[in-house]
């Protein structure tokens, strides 16, 4: 891979400072979705929440339902006024995995010709940061969605689990590697060949998720967190969050290469310039993620 492939060149972090501005891109219009809701959260409404809503199959993640999501992930990475967006589901599950009932009569062909849930992408390709908030159960493709997030908190009866293999399956929405990423080799074999699920407090421990709150607390922790988040320039968190996933990518000295590529590319903004000068004058900072 060519190493100035990693560095944004001045004319890419000019539209990118477009597209963080939203200029020539439409803004959030009340969309009506069947299995999420969709709201804008905190102080300032800058914190999108994706609810989903599909209670009775403890929202089993329908193919309907993965599509709401990538929709309203799309409208919220180009409504400028949202810094960071928060996934949740109900006190009893955030996701029970991908539909069971859609999948069982699904052979190879079908899978192959037609990209069988290749929309799932889309998640962990949004360009601001997200948080799931996890409550319940948090299984198969849940927890996988989950994991494509940038932090997961969780309620404390949360469940994780990969249990592909009691249907005869395997994780494929990126259990095996994100998994094993996040807890390490032994520890994910584990769940992925017996299937078992694993605590809220094991998974703190074992660094898969970053907080562990109380059930009712859980989705307000997380929009704070949104918020915390939200005070920063926006063009600096983007690439704090474009350079921490590329870490599951690249070798480490590629890796620094492209740390240090986004380093010297936030030179370019108005925000270091703000950030830094509020430093020495004692003041808090002004950003506008510019
Ligand atoms: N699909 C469809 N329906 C589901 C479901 C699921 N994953 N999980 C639960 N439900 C439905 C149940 O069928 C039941 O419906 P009714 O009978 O009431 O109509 C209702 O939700 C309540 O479930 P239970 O009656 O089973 O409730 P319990 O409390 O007894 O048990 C449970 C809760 C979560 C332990 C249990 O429901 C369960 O084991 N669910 C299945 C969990 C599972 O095996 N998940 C993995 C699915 S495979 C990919 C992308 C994604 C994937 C793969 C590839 N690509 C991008 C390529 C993902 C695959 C998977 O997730």
């Amino acid at each position: 891979m060519s190493l100035y492939r990693v560095g944004l060149s001045r004319g890419m972090l000019s539209s990118f400072q477009r597209v963080m501005r939203g200029e020539g891109l439409h803004t959030s219009s009340a969309v009506q979705y069947e299995y999420i809701k969709v709201d804008k959260r905190g102080e300032k409404k800058n914190v999108g929440l994706i609810q989903l809503n599909r209670l009775k199959a403890l929202n089993a993640l329908c193919d309907g339902l993965v599509s709401e999501i990538g929709e309203a992930l799309q409208e919220m990475e180009t409504d400028t006024s949202i810094d960071a967006i928060v996934i949740t589901g109900s006190e009893r599950a955030f996701a029970a995995g991908a539909d069971i009932a859609e999948m069982k009569d699904k052979s190879f062909q079908d899978c192959y010709a037609r990209k069988f849930l290749s929309h799932w992408d889309i998640i962990s390709k949004c360009p601001k940061p997200t948080i799931a908030a996890v409550n319940g159960f948090a299984l198969g493709g849940g927890c996988e969605v989950a994991m494509m997030c940038d932090i997961i908190y969780a309620g404390e009866k949360a469940k994780f689990g990969q249990p592909e293999i009691t249907l005869g399956t395997i994780p494929g929405a990126g259990g095996t590697q994100r998994l094993t990423r996040a807890i390490g080799k032994s520890k994910a074999m584990e769940m992925i060949l017996t299937g078992e699920f694993m605590s809220a407090q094991e998974a703190e421990k074992a660094g898969l998720v970053s907080k562990v709150f109380p059930v009712e607390e859980l989705v307000g922790e997380a929009i704070k967190l949104g918020e915390r988040i939200g005070e920063f320039s926006q063009i600096a968190a983007a690439m704090c969050k474009e350079a921490v996933n590329m870490s599951d990518e690249l070798p480490l000295s590629n890796g620094l290469l492209y740390e240090k590529k986004l380093f010297h590319s936030s030179f370019a903004t108005d925000d270091k310039r703000e950030g830094m000068t509020a430093f020495l004058e004692k003041r808090k900072p002004d950003f506008k993620d510019n």
